[in-house]
């Protein structure tokens, strides 16, 4: 028995909000989870503190899937961003305590590695086709096997993943919702040109993935992924809004332009028709809005029964605690397809020391007890929560679209 003597949240902005959720046990052991989502944060410390915590007091911190069942199904209310953020953030804590009591990194908990490292994508990005490739250049000298390419569209003042700053792209960027506009008429136009300069300029022996990030209907999804195919894309990400999951019937219909979906996932519940009849070639859920490891592994596995491969969201706003997480994850599953990763800022790592790191195009989450990471609490203190919103989409006659 290790029995959980307390539990809290910290809730840190080292240039962007964080939620972190910290359980301690009687032997002295402590675990991490990251609980951060994007907009709601305070939603997700509130749901940990006022509801969560209390139950978890004097439990074994052993018997996470026991844990997990207890506040999935105990909850009543089942699923959703805020609730599976939550159990997510119990769960890695736990699977960080379990992997320090056994001296091992968890990795070798979840059966060891499965390859040498787990294969990242950076985040290439300008405001003209030109910047854009500029910037992908730079990636690839850095030795990035996987490149995502986002441009500025012409005739839109701004759009999906084109930041000021081309390392660390930031979306939450304001107090209130930042208003954008947008044309899928300009975007459709803009995007193979982007991919035909960038074969161009970068050859064939870097993978090149496209975040469509919601904006297109399955048939105009279809038609970019069509238009797409010359250029062999890795993936074609969020290429139309998922609820419906039958929506990508249609775009398989159309084209071969492998498909990526599942980072606004929270449980397997919102993939299961995408995977079994395959009509997604990568599932993107992750360790921090899925659930946790125990989930995420679910999830993997039902997967790999469907020739769909793992490609897991790691935007800067998922804490270095939920980028470490996945590379144990990534590590050991057998069905491993790609990990994201936009770099975090120097005072972000700073308030998250950890044991990950780049070499070569992989990534390694390190030879640490647990998740190996830790977070500098006297450091996060320093950096109060400030409040920021995801941007809002408006077509250009005023109708609310998808950001
Ligand atoms: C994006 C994210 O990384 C991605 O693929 O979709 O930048 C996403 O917009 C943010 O994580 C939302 O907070
Ligand atoms: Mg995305």
């Amino acid at each position: 028995m290790l029995e959980i003597t307390g539990a809290r949240v910290i809730v840190t902005s080292p240039g962007r909000n964080f939620v972190t959720l910290k359980i301690e046990t009687k032997d002295g052991l402590t675990g991490l989870g990251d609980a951060t989502l994007n907009g709601r944060e305070l939603a997700v410390a509130s749901y940990l503190t006022d509801h969560v915590i209390p139950c978890l007091i004097g439990r074994d911190a052993h018997r996470i899937e026991d844990i997990w069942q207890y506040l999935y199904r105990g909850a009543y209310w089942r699923r959703g961003p805020v609730t599976m953020s939550a159990i997510a953030a119990v769960d890695m804590a736990l699977w960080d305590i379990k992997g320090k009591a056994a001296g091992l990194p968890l990795y070798q908990l979840l059966g060891g590695a499965s390859r040498e490292g787990c294969m990242v994508y950076g985040h290439a990005n300008g405001t003209t086709i030109e910047e854009t490739i500029d910037n992908a250049l730079h990636y690839k000298e850095q030795g990035y096997r996987a490149i995502r390419l986002q441009s500025g569209v012409p005739g839109l003042a701004s759009t999906y993943g084109v930041s000021r700053d081309r390392y660390f792209y930031e979306p939450a960027d304001a107090d209130l919702p930042t208003e954008t506009l947008w044309s899928t008429e300009k975007y459709l136009r803009s995007v193979p040109p982007l991919f035909e300069a960038a074969r161009a300029a970068l050859g064939w022996d870097v993978h090149l993935l496209h975040d469509v990030h919601h904006r297109l209907t399955p048939i105009e999804a279809g038609r970019l992924g069509r238009d797409l195919e010359p250029y062999r894309p890795f993936w074609m990400e969020d290429a139309t809004p998922a609820e419906n999951q039958a929506n990508f019937r249609l775009i398989r219909q159309h084209t071969t332009t492998p498909l990526a979906v599942g980072e606004v996932f929270n449980s397997v519940w919102d993939c299961k028709q995408l995977i079994e009849e395959q009509l997604i070639d990568y599932i993107r859920a992750t360790v921090v809005h899925a659930g946790g490891i125990t989930h995420l592994r679910r999830i993997a596995s039902f997967a790999d029964l469907h020739n769909v491969r793992t490609g897991c969201h790691g935007a800067t706003d998922l804490s270095p605690v939920s980028m470490a997480a996945a590379l144990h994850f990534g590590l050991s599953i057998p069905n491993f397809g790609i990990q994201e990763y936009m770099r975090h800022t120097g005072k972000t790592d700073a308030v998250f020391p950890h044991a990950y790191s780049f070499a070569d195009g992989l990534m390694h989450p390190g030879e640490a007890p647990g998740l190996g990471v830790e977070l500098d609490e006297a450091l996060a203190a320093e950096h109060p929560y400030k409040r920021a919103y995801l941007p809002v989409n408006r077509l250009e006659d005023g109708t609310l679209y998808n950001w």
